[in-house]
């Protein structure tokens, strides 16, 4: 007999279901299973004293147990789940659990028991394959998925190519202080901060259009609810590029494709299981200078920081930015371009001394960084000697001594994107988070 997924049962008749056990109540004369596929859950209905063979399995379970039960489905409206239950004619027990470690919700008191804390999240990433076994958890990865699936499509089906580079490389791409650092055989190596050097490679090299998403790794002693020191990146880059414009079009046409393909298929879950209503944003998206944005800060929160310090955008100001943008463009995303210099990455083109890039910012936290990229050897390399770079970076500067043409792109966080949209911490939306105190399981 085939395996029925749970969603799919939608008429009386035999069954064969697998998953772990959600629920066990082993009364006198009847039990009741609750078991949970990757679909859904279902009740398993024992009348005791007819089914004594399926009465022994049931006193041997225990929660999270994995069985494999064979029966039939029942449609009546006296279930609550579903309005279906199984008459098992046959429990077989695949797996039994010990007593679960961890806590993965909060329980609340009962007259006669009293109420059960949650675990806290470093306890239940201890043991994360018990704690993402909930339907909650289940749905992170589901949306996940279904993000990288729907901007994947939207650019393969635009010519992109999907690449893959380099995860041990022997520079560093982004900044010096914040790149892991490995033993490799007789000389060191790095782990790469970003696909940045590759992915302009494959300008030079004339594909055009690429993406890749892969591990990004970043030595950041950071311990906020948006920092790891291994995530997942979506990164791409094309050529013939006329402004860093273009990019923020590709990019907001890209987000608004793939929140609206979400939305479609599990916005009423996020919504059920999340309180958040995700919403399919208008383009174009908002854009602000990063002086606008300071100087609209100032006007309507009273926000303002030391006139140096104004080159960059401060944590507060990108917190602040999403009460602007939703007053003022009742949008969720903000574009903020014209950053200082001396901020920004040597490898982004300037012009008039401004950096031809931007962040984009979504329910006020940054996730993504683009720009048109400096394409031309000479000021390249100026700008790479600017920063105390360009010994380290020659391999890199070379990809633009044999033609290359003009282009951009940006990175965008997978792991920040999907944060935001669930409204969690990057600790709880991570299959398996990375930070300084952090390597295991
Ligand atoms: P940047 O350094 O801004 O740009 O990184 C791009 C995006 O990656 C995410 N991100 C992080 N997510 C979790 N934990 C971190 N420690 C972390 N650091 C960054 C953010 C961020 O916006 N090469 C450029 C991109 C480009 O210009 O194409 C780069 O890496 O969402």
């Amino acid at each position: 007999m085939n395996r029925t997924y749970i969603r799919d049962i939608k008429e009386n008749g035999p069954v064969k279901v697998q998953g772990f056990i959600e629920n066990l109540r082993d009364g006198k004369s009847m039990a009741f299973l609750v078991v949970k596929d990757i679909t859904g859950k279902i009740q398993v209905t024992v009348e005791k004293e007819k089914l004594p063979q399926v009465a022994e399995a049931v006193s041997q379970l225990t929660p999270d147990s994995v069985v494999t039960i064979i029966g039939e489905a029942v449609f009546t409206e006296f279930v609550k789940l579903g309005g279906v239950e199984i008459i098992p004619s046959e429990i077989i027990i695949e797996s039994v659990s010990d007593a679960l470690p961890i806590e993965r919700r909060e329980i609340p008191a009962t007259k006669k028991k009293k109420a059960v804390e949650r675990s806290s999240i470093d306890q239940r990433i201890d043991y994360r394959w018990i704690d993402l076994r909930t339907e909650e958890n289940q749905l992170i990865f589901k949306v996940q998925s279904c993000m990288t699936d729907a901007m994947r499509r939207f650019l393969t089906e635009r010519n992109f190519i999907e690449i893959h580079t380099p995860k041990l490389i022997g520079a560093a791409s982004e900044s010096g202080s914040d790149v892991f650092e490995v033993k490799y055989f007789d000389r060191n190596a790095y782990l790469a901060q970003s696909p940045q050097f590759y992915k302009q490679m494959a300008m030079a090299a004339g594909f055009e259009r690429i993406f890749e998403t892969g591990p990004v790794f970043r030595a950041e002693k950071s311990y906020t609810n948006r920092h790891t020191t291994e995530f997942t990146g979506f990164d791409l880059e094309f050529s013939y590029i006329t402004s860093f414009y273009d990019v923020m079009k590709m990019e907001e046409e890209l987000l608004t494709y793939m929140l609206k393909e979400v939305n479609e298929k599990y916005g009423e879950e996020i919504k059920a299981l999340y309180g958040l209503e995700l919403i399919v944003p208008t383009t174009p998206f908002p854009i602000m200078t990063l002086a606008e944005l300071y100087s609209e800060l100032e006007k309507e929160f009273g926000y303002t920081i030391p006139e140096e310090e104004k080159g960059d955008l401060t944590t507060e100001a990108e917190k602040l930015s999403y009460e602007l943008v939703k007053k003022k463009f009742n949008h969720e995303f903000l574009f903020v371009t014209d950053f200082g210099a001396e901020k920004r990455a040597f490898y982004h083109m300037r012009k008039d001394g401004v950096p031809q890039g931007y962040d984009l910012i979504w329910r006020g936290v940054e996730i993504t960084t683009g720009a048109q990229r400096e394409h031309r050897y000479d000021i390249l390399k100026a700008q790479a000697e600017e920063k105390g770079l360009a010994e380290d970076v020659k391999f890199y500067l070379d990809f633009f001594k044999y033609g290359c043409p003009p282009h951009g792109g940006f990175g965008l966080g997978v792991d920040r994107m999907t944060m935001l949209m669930l409204g969690i911490g990057i600790k709880e939306v991570m299959f398996l988070f990375r930070g300084p105190n952090r390597l295991t399981p």
